[in-house]
């Protein structure tokens, strides 16, 4: 009897809060924890899951999927009977999970448009929500927030995972890089929006203050006190009376899953929160499959536990083949990091016939990721130690995020025991020394081998002045540059030396670089500076204008620098050039590279230039000094020999300064 009592009970609990429920959602306010009985309005890729989930996307290119409530919302009205305002408070789950790692379609955006019909909008950059030739037009009464995921420049996006208020248009009134302020630490902490994890985003807007917050976190913690936008913005010249509401997002020729997991929304008043432990799971990385009905799920059971027994005993055959170390610490760099296994398949596993060389970090394998056709270089870097290792990879995570035109661009990581491997994009042309010192290559004429030297200048510059942080290169050298397609010049093995400063003992000064290359005072007291990457700079260019390594060991040690230097004395100090080029050069562009070249190589640090006076001597808007012939230049020329220049380009009162890396320092 009680047992009845108690199912009574319950059944009358459940009807009133059904009761409760569907009352809760009428026109200006409704919340999904997930979509299994939502009212929404679906087209293109959309599909609401058995489980409740709702996908926008899959991973087709050029596909636009939405999904809208329902309902219109009344939201500019005129009319003094109806108390509907402009103000609006919403929250979503949403989460994109990218085909192949770093690659992803074009995002989400949260879209208030008084039409469902966007039969004229097109998918890619314009998010299936405007065209071409609407974008940007005050008709279109649309406000979007958009979780961009694609760096179009023409629309000014900042980069490739920001969050942007839209009005009308795809260029943002207003964006920031996703990120979400944490009360406890004090400071701004960045979020990947393309890692496949879910994230809340909060959207409020009141009309009386006339401020937009938007405001992003990762779905263990609470609302964020700070939000990451607020824009005064008057929405009763953007809005009309009769407003739907949902989410358009888009693939262009890179695709992602794109899902919302719940959504809340209100127009008197906060949203209510959504309950997260109730969202539906996100399927299994990669699978955007329908989950197939009951009747096929025991068969299938059936099949799979024959399946696992057979595979078990192979599984375990092959685990050690594509075995890798992860650990806790890793899981927020989730695009950073790819598996060994794409990278194997991705290199044919790691056969002979793909090596594309061997440098003093291990060797360098091309590869075309499966998924993708992305083209992209790996390398094996040997390491032994476990002991910063985690700070390794904060680091090449920080390398990830260097973007210049001449800079090898560093896609990722991937990590085993005892090794590391590093992914980058891969460079048609290969390393600038086999142009140089091969018979197979194609000589390089003057005029690609000074825009090669001009684009490592600017390169380099990036690292010591133009990024947040001094990054020191630590082996600059001609087998260190790559040529890209067009034969530009990208700096490649950026701050790799340092995998050696970590989990050695610091007592021993470990010199890495290379001999020809290595200022003076590095390898007195092994301490990289901008300085003596100045110093290997200067000697890389002497490289390139004489077509000789800076350190000739077969003709009984030449050193190039004492003989460029040598000629220089001698006043003809074109006698040094490349002899095949056979004279076909720029003279005084010549002579400028070589006069840098020696300036660069002084024994003395402060007196070499920096990269900034460097860059603005190749470019012409700098002249350079007038010095005596008989100055000493060098790492070995002596300070007696001769009255020692310092480089008088810096007033003496200001002398250039020999800066270290703050990578580690300021953290990432
Ligand atoms: C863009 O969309 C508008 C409707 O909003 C339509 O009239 C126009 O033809 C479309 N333009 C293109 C190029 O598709
Ligand atoms: C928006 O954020 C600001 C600053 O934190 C806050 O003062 C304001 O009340 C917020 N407005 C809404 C509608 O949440
Ligand atoms: C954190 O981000 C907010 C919003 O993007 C910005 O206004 C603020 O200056 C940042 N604070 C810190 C400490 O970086
Ligand atoms: C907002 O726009 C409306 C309609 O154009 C105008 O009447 C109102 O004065 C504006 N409010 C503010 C604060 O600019
Ligand atoms: C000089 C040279 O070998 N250039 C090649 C650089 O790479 C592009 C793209 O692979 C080739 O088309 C060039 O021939």
């Amino acid at each position: 009897m009680a047992t009845l009592l108690r199912a009574l009970h319950f059944l009358i609990l459940l009807y009133v809060s059904n009761i409760l429920l569907s009352f809760a959602q009428d026109e200006n306010q409704f919340i999904y924890n997930g979509f299994k009985q939502a009212k929404l309005h679906l087209d293109g890729t959309a599909v609401i899951h058995s489980n409740g989930l709702l996908q926008l996307t899959n991973i087709s290119y050029q596909q636009v999927g939405r999904a809208f409530y329902q309902f219109p919302i009344k939201f500019n009205t005129t009319s003094p009977t109806l108390t509907s305002s402009l103000s609006f408070s919403t929250n979503f789950v949403f989460a994109m999970v990218p085909q192949v790692q770093n690659f992803s379609g074009h995002g989400i955006a949260f879209t208030i448009s008084p039409t469902r019909d966007f039969t004229h909008a097109t998918a890619n950059k314009y998010m299936g929500i405007f065209n071409s030739s609407n974008n940007g037009l005050p008709g279109n009464h649309i406000l979007a927030i958009e979780l961009d995921t694609a760096e179009n420049l023409e629309f000014g996006d900042i980069d490739k995972n920001h969050v942007g208020i839209d009005v009308n248009g795809m260029k943002s009134v207003e964006s920031a890089p996703a990120r979400y302020f944490t009360d406890k630490e004090g400071k701004n902490i960045s979020l990947e929006l393309m890692s496949g994890n879910p994230m809340h985003l909060w959207i409020d807007y009141n009309e009386a203050e006339k401020l937009l917050n938007v405001t992003l976190a990762p779905t263990r913690i609470p609302k964020p006190s700070r939000p990451l936008l607020s824009r005064h913005i008057n929405l009763s010249q953007i809005l009309l009376e009769s407003m739907y509401v949902g989410f358009s997002s888009a693939t262009g020729q890179l695709a992602s899953y794109n899902y919302i997991l719940g959504w809340s929304f209100n127009q008197s008043g906060p949203s209510q929160s959504l309950e997260i432990s109730r969202l539906p799971p996100l399927p299994r990385q990669g699978k955007g499959a329908k989950v197939p009905g009951p009747e096929i799920i025991t068969s299938l059971i059936a099949v799979a536990l024959v399946l696992i027994t057979v595979t078990g005993a192979a599984y375990i055959l092959r685990r050690n083949k594509y075995e890798e170390i992860r650990e806790d610490w890793e899981e927020e760099y989730g695009t950073h990091r790819f598996s060994y296994k794409s990278l194997h398949k991705a290199t044919k596993g790691f056969k002979d016939t793909e090596l594309l060389g061997e440098g003093g970090f291990g060797k360098v394998y091309m590869g075309i990721l499966a998924s993708s056709n992305v083209q992209i270089a790996v390398k094996r870097v040997s390491h032994d130690s476990k002991q910063g290792m985690k700070e390794f990879v904060a680091e090449i995570v920080t390398m990830g995020k260097l973007r210049h035109r001449n800079l090898v661009q560093l896609l990722g990581y991937c990590r085993r025991r005892g090794e590391l491997l590093l992914v980058y994009d891969y460079m048609p042309n290969g390393s600038l020394d086999k142009f140089l010192f091969s018979n197979k290559n194609p000589n390089l004429n003057w005029f690609q081998r000074f825009r090669i030297i001009r684009g490592v200048a600017a390169g380099l510059l990036y690292l010591h002045e133009e990024w947040e942080q001094v990054v020191l290169h630590r082996d600059v050298k001609a087998s260190n540059v790559l040529l890209d397609a067009e034969l530009n010049g990208r700096l490649g093995d950026f701050g790799l030396a340092r995998l050696y400063d970590h989990g050695t003992n610091p007592q021993t000064t470990h010199v890495v670089g290379t001999v020809g290359y290595l200022a003076p005072e590095f390898s007195r007291t092994g301490r990289a500076t901008t300085c003596s990457d100045v110093f290997a700079f200067g000697a890389f260019m002497l490289e390139v204008a004489c077509g000789r390594r800076p350190i000739e060991l077969q003709a009984q040690g030449v050193i190039l620098v004492d003989w460029v230097s040598e000629c220089w004395r001698r006043e003809a100090i074109l006698d040094a050039s490349d002899p095949r080029l056979e004279g076909n050069y720029m003279v005084e562009e010549m002579k400028l590279v070589l006069k840098i070249g020696l300036f660069c190589s002084h024994a003395m640090p402060t007196a070499r230039p920096s990269m900034r006076q460097v860059m603005q001597l190749l470019d012409g808007d700098a002249d350079l000094p007038k010095v005596p012939h008989d100055s000493a230049f060098g790492p070995f020329a002596s300070s007696e020999s001769s009255d020692f220049m310092t480089f008088p380009f810096t007033p003496s009162s200001a002398p250039s300064m020999c800066t270290t890396d703050s990578i580690l320092k300021s953290g990432r």
